[in-house]
């Protein structure tokens, strides 16, 4: 899922957590949705700086899939991808290798499929649905080896 994408790279910049305070900031009356028209301001405070495009092509999109505003995840849905590979080109590849140090709990070079769970348990805070992670595990693990090595770590940060 976006939502779980972009909380792996959350650790790195804490993107997750600036998700969460934007969409409450923007969220004037608290009815747990976005206005469309508050789109651009909510973006610019997690210091992504949309260009006039893409601003045409996100509000297009909240218009015509969401009728004009969006819930939390339909939020993550759009702007995640976007902070994840604007996160993934920021941070530098020693980060991210440190980053990959930190789900590799017994440093053999591979994330298993346990240290993932504990990694995501961690991450995340809350437990994933049923299925959820086995979904998102073979989406990364590219070589079907059950195991997610340094270069499927990378392409699952920055393929969005
Ligand atoms: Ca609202
Ligand atoms: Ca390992
Ligand atoms: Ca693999």
């Amino acid at each position: 899922s976006t939502f779980t994408a972009c909380c792996i790279t959350s650790f790195l910049r804490g993107t997750c957590a600036m998700l969460r305070e934007a969409f409450k900031e923007f969220d004037y009356d608290a009815d747990g949705f976005i206005h469309y028209k508050d789109i651009a301001d909510c973006m610019r405070t997690m210091g992504y700086m949309p260009t006039e495009m893409e601003l045409i092509e996100i509000i297009q999109q909240i218009k015509m899939k969401w009728g004009g505003h969006v819930d939390f995840d339909d939020f993550c849905e759009l702007i995640g991808p976007r902070m994840v590979a604007e996160t993934a080109h920021m941070v530098g590849l020693s980060e991210l290798r440190s980053a990959f140090k930190q789900f590799d709990f017994n440093g053999d070079g591979k994330i298993s499929s346990d240290e993932f769970k504990e990694a995501m348990k961690t991450l995340l805070g809350e437990k994933l649905k049923k299925g959820e992670l086995e979904e998102i595990l073979s989406d990364i693990d590219l070589n079907k080896d059950g195991n997610i090595d340094f270069d499927e770590f990378l392409m699952m940060l920055s393929a969005q």
